[in-house]
């Protein structure tokens, strides 16, 4: 039985979730969900150990272990499955609209019966949920708004959904054999359906995707198209030597491709999943990679981040296409959470974790103290911390550098002296209040922020939560100037939940000399993961190593951020 520490944490961390949502008491909750998080963070693999090794770990106790053990055993868990069967499929579904927590999800349910997002807007439209104890008709008004919301999304996929539907996919295909393509594959921020190119027998592929397959839409030894776990996946084949032009056409999109067409039409060609032909159809020439059909068109490779029809095809014409930053330009994380304020790592496990993943430096920029937010961190907090923090650092091998992610407040001014941010080596200064104030408004205070010398970084700049919170009005052109002309950076928040600076808008901050600093937000471990998120974000707005805060070394970080 195949089973990570990750995998063993997912499990966990859904265990709690439903606990929670039955309304069991705060301490089995927690107990799964700091299980989890030991487990996740863990080195040695929790499949290797027995329960009594289980057991001897900080904050494990028998139940926790035990539960352990039989994932690694089984891959499932009978307390899991005993929940799920209690509780309603769909019940989770209510956890994504906004405003909407465990306790009030499991409080729907057990009180109005509401178990879905539709169940949810029909209780609304009868006056339902204001007659709930502590709700009334303005929150009834509000959690219809986030429910209309999310329903009229079309429900995309985040990316961190979308990779675990990918992951749960490939698992069944022979490694090697397949490709990503669609959306997902140009890094989009949000993802309709997965699109795969498999080189493998359909006729090996075919039964076991039934198999996995909630429902089949259509199986064939061309394309297949299966329900996943609710979602839908759409799979070609197509053979290693023809696996260019296949590759090409389903990574799309689809107004790069209608380009792609109409500019080989003007030479007399003719392109299609198949390859390349000449005007009549005839002597279809394939291609065993994209880099060979490009070729063919006499164009420069065009990296798929790049591929949406806004002047990719003109630059590769001119071989104007900038080399992207990459993974590996990457030095460190610039927006990161330790157990000082709401993150659940200590200094230490940072440290560790950024040494692991082998980077150079990682940012702690825990909350500062304003009234809303939980355990943000006074001035003396801050200056205890960084002693910590230069401690952690005489034996690191990876940097910490001290920081802090202060609150823009509602009238514009910091939620800390300046004082206490010029001790600081990086200030990301954040909204988190007064999210729905008017254009001019939140506008002036992101502008303020810039303004003020100490603040490096305007993190998440406009606020929104992926198919759960729109983001501010903040008018991004007078942002982007005041961040130009502060040298101030603009942030790609990496987390799929977030993904803020849009693509669209780092490719105007970057035409406007704005650099662009990339930070996961991570609140646990495996959120430190998210990075490549907001790398592929910044890929989509053409950003080169120059472009971007994290490939500085230390010393060039510290120098610009001084
Ligand atoms: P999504 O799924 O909405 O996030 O976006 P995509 O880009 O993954 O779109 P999808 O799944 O509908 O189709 C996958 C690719 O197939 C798309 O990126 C380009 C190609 N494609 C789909 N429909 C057409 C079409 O009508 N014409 C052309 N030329 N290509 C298409
Ligand atoms: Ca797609
Ligand atoms: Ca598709
Ligand atoms: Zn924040």
């Amino acid at each position: 039985m195949a089973c990570t520490n990750r995998q063993v944490a997912k499990t966990l961390r859904l265990i709690g979730q439903l606990h929670e949502l039955r309304g069991d008491g705060p301490f089995r909750v927690r107990a799964f969900m700091a299980g989890a998080d030991l487990v996740e963070r863990l080195e040695r693999p929790v499949a290797g150990m027995d329960e009594d090794e289980l057991v001897g770990l900080p904050g494990v106790g028998e139940r926790i272990a035990s539960v352990v053990r039989e994932v690694c055993e089984t891959g499932t868990s009978t307390e899991l499955e005993s929940l799920q069967a209690e509780l309603p499929p769909s019940l989770p579904e209510l956890l994504s609209v906004e405003g909407i927590g465990p306790k009030t999800a499991g409080r729907l349910w057990r009180e109005l019966g509401v178990t879905s997002v539709a169940g949810l807007i029909e209780a609304a439209k009868h006056g339902r949920i204001r007659r709930l104890k502590g709700f009334g008709p303005k929150r009834e008004a509000e959690l219809r708004r986030g429910a209309e919301r999310y329903a009229g999304a079309g429900h995309r996929m985040n990316r961190a959904t979308a990779g675990e539907l990918l992951a749960g996919i490939v698992a069944v295909l022979a490694p090697g054999q397949w490709a990503v393509a669609g959306s997902y594959r140009r890094g989009a921020a949000t993802v309709g359906d997965l699109d795969l190119v498999s080189c493998q027998d359909p006729r090996e592929v075919n039964p076991r995707l039934r198999e996995i397959a909630d429902e089949v839409i259509e199986e064939g030894d061309r394309r297949t198209s299966i329900r996943f776990r609710g979602e839908r996946v759409d799979l070609r084949f197509t053979t290693p030597d023809a696996l260019g032009p296949m590759l090409v056409y389903l990574t799309g999109s689809k107004t790069f491709n209608i380009r792609l067409r109409d500019r080989a039409l003007l030479a007399g060609l003719r392109i299609n999943e198949y390859g390349i032909a000449d005007r009549s159809g005839a002597g279809l020439a394939t291609y065993p990679s994209e880099a060979a059909m490009f070729a063919a068109l006499d164009l420069q490779y065009i990296p798929p981040e790049l591929r949406e029809g806004s002047g990719e095809i003109e630059a590769a014409e001119r071989n104007a296409i900038p080399a992207l930053v990459a993974g590996e330009g990457l030095r460190g994380d610039l927006h990161v959470h330790s157990n000082w304020s709401d993150g659940s790592l200590s200094l230490a496990e940072l440290a560790a974790e950024g040494e692991r993943r082998g980077y150079e430096y990682l940012a702690v920029t825990d909350h500062s103290e304003t009234l809303g937010i939980a355990h943000g961190l006074s001035e003396r907090d801050l200056a205890e911390q960084r002693r910590t923090i230069e401690a952690v650092n005489r034996t690191s091998g990876c940097y910490l550098v001290t920081g802090v992610e202060v609150d823009i407040l509602s009238d514009g001014t910091l939620g800390l002296p300046d004082r206490a941010l010029a001790d600081l080596e990086l200030v990301v200064a954040s909204l988190h209040s007064g999210l729905r104030q008017d254009r001019d408004r939140v506008t002036r205070r992101v502008v303020a922020a810039c303004e003020n010398e100490h603040v490096d970084v305007i993190g998440h700049p406009t606020g929104r939560l992926i198919g759960r919170r729109e983001p501010a009005a903040v008018d991004l052109p007078r942002l982007i100037e005041a961040a130009a002309s502060t040298g101030t950076a603009l942030e790609i928040n990496a987390s799929p939940y977030r993904l803020d600076l849009e693509d669209v808008a780092v490719r105007a901050a970057r035409d406007r000399g704005v650099v662009l600093s990339i930070g996961t937000d991570a609140h646990r471990p495996g959120e430190l993961n998210h990075l490549r998120h907001g790398l592929a974000t910044a890929r989509r707005g053409w950003c080169t190593p120059a472009d971007v805060l994290n490939t500085r070394p230390l010393a060039a970080l510290l120098e610009g951020t001084r």
